[in-house]
């Protein structure tokens, strides 16, 4: 039987599904591999003095998982340097933040070629092979140097960036090249694939066919959007379980009556967090009469903190929520709080459900799973209202939430003013169909269009011993 083996960069299954400090791809894809018989591999995310390759498989949380430990160097190099100092800031647009040197990128393809040689030996002849993100671009080139000529599938979780952006990455044509090297390359959204053709066409001179075929660099490979989604059914649970209720209760006897609007997110520039603290306060300015009748919930949870661009935003987000406070709070209310902690899952849905308006306002963001699981999390009778960026992936489903522009404090104001007044019957009306399309759109689907469309690609004998 063919199996699905399953790449990243971390290898972090949840052990239970309340569990709650595993970040949105973590839990999209433990819960894809319950599904299928298959292996998780990747980086232990812990170092050792020399890179020995040594494999450690274990079963964690129903999922079979193979890790390597890695070096400091290949974390500095790889991991901090060409995976978040270079294409994190790139394909999110920060062209500003964007570092380049020598060393990431042959930390960054060091790591890939350990990683093709560890794995390559764990391959059986008729396993589907599904490579994610930016950090491992190149790891299907690897492996087929190697000799590994099974079907490749690879799945981007950030938005690919306009062309004229990608263009200012030395070497740019070689990390798109690498691409060339899968069966299938998945995006998150329709602007994401748009974006790719564009370079496609324009700068790599190559054609993209009407069922999705780039050809470009004397090679062929099918794209396509894959929009990620929840594991639905199970947030919906967590969001009734009995902890889910504590934590409701717990966050509605410190409301004393007041609104809560709510964002959660990994403290990271791109998910907007300084213009949202902006824009709040623009909508404290504008709207005299609802100071000390609503306040807004942060969390943010620190992430990549080795590297110097967090630390800036985190220091930033500490100056303007303390600004804001300190202009604005009374003995008795607080307009912002501000909480940098992670918190299980169930405990999170919880918090959304207590929550009037779900505020998810990304610069970028390739799909944005914050936004769906405030969704799934509300009250069907008496539901909240999602705001949310037009730059999240998300946007492109989710058409029935507040879609606003992040750049613009007073259109998030005029958002957060209108969410508020709007009538219960209205609130239920955009949250069914939001709701419906968290629960079709679900993560299962999003599985099972990506395998199914990297079966497709697969070679007739492949088919039979698949049973297919
Ligand atoms: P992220 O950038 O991590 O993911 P997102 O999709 O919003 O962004 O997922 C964040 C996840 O972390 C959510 O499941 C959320 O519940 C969880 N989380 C955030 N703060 C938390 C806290 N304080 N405590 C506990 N949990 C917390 C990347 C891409 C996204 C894409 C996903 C999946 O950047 O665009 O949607 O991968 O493909």
């Amino acid at each position: 039987m063919s199996r699905l083996i399953v790449v990243s960069n971390r290898v972090n299954p949840p052990t239970d599904r309340g569990e709650g400090t595993a970040g949105g791809l973590a839990m999209a894809l433990a819960a894809a591999l319950r599904e299928y018989s298959g292996m998780w591999f990747g980086w232990s995310g812990q170092t050792i003095d020399e890179y020995t390759g040594k494999i450690a498989v274990q079963k964690v949380g129903g999922v079979t998982v193979a890790t390597v430990d890695l070096e400091d160097q290949d974390r500095q190099e790889y991991y901090n340097g060409y995976a978040n100092k270079t294409l994190w800031p790139l394909f999110h647009y920060r062209v500003d933040l964007t570092a380049y040197e020598r060393s990431f990128d042959e930390g960054y393809k060091r790591v890939n070629t350990r990683f093709a040689e560890a794995l390559a030996p764990l391959i059986a002849p008729e396993d589907f092979i599904w490579i994610h993100d930016y950090h491992l671009i190149p790891l299907a080139r690897e492996l087929r140097r190697l000799g590994v000529k099974n079907k490749i599938g690879f799945f981007l979780h950030i938005p690919w960036p306009a062309r004229r952006l990608m263009a200012t990455l030395p070497k740019h044509r070689q990390l798109v090249e690498a691409l060339f090297e899968y069966d299938l390359v998945g995006f998150q959204s329709e602007d994401s694939v748009t974006a790719f053709e564009d370079y496609v066409v324009q700068e790599a001179k190559g054609t993209v066919s009407r069922e999705r075929r780039a050809s470009a660099f004397g090679r062929s490979t099918r794209i396509g959007a894959f929009p990620i989604g929840l594991d639905a059914e199970h947030f919906v649970e967590a969001a009734t379980s009995q902890e889910a209720e504590m934590m409701q209760g717990r966050m509605r006897s410190s409301m004393a009556g007041r609104k809560m609007i709510v964002g959660v997110d990994r403290l990271d520039y791109s998910k907007g967090l300084e213009e949202r603290f902006l824009a709040y306060e623009q909508f404290l300015a504008d709207n005299a009469e609802q100071l000390e009748k609503v306040f807004f919930l942060q969390i943010a949870t620190p992430s990549r903190d080795e590297v110097e661009a967090y630390q800036e935003i985190r220091a930033r987000l500490d100056g303007v929520s303390g600004r804001i406070n300190g202009a604005y709070a009374t003995v008795d209310w607080v307009p912002i709080r501000y909480v940098n902690r992670g918190y299980r899952r169930d405990e999170l849905a919880g918090v959304y459900r207590a929550g009037a308006i779900g505020l998810v306002t990304p610069l970028r963001d390739g799909m944005n799973l914050v936004a769906k699981e405030y969704v799934a999390a509300q009250d069907p009778k008496d539901p909240g209202v999602l705001i949310l960026s037009r730059f999240a992936g998300a946007a492109e489903q989710m058409k029935d939430a507040l879609i606003v522009n992040p750049f613009s404090r007073e259109d998030v104001s005029d958002a957060i003013k209108r969410a508020l007044a709007m009538p219960r019957p209205e609130r239920i009306k955009r949250w069914e169909a939001l709701v419906d399309g968290v629960k079709t759109d679900d993560v299962a689907a999003w599985r099972d269009s990506f395998v199914a469309a990297l079966r497709e690609t697969a070679a007739p004998a492949l088919q039979v011993v698949s049973g297919d």
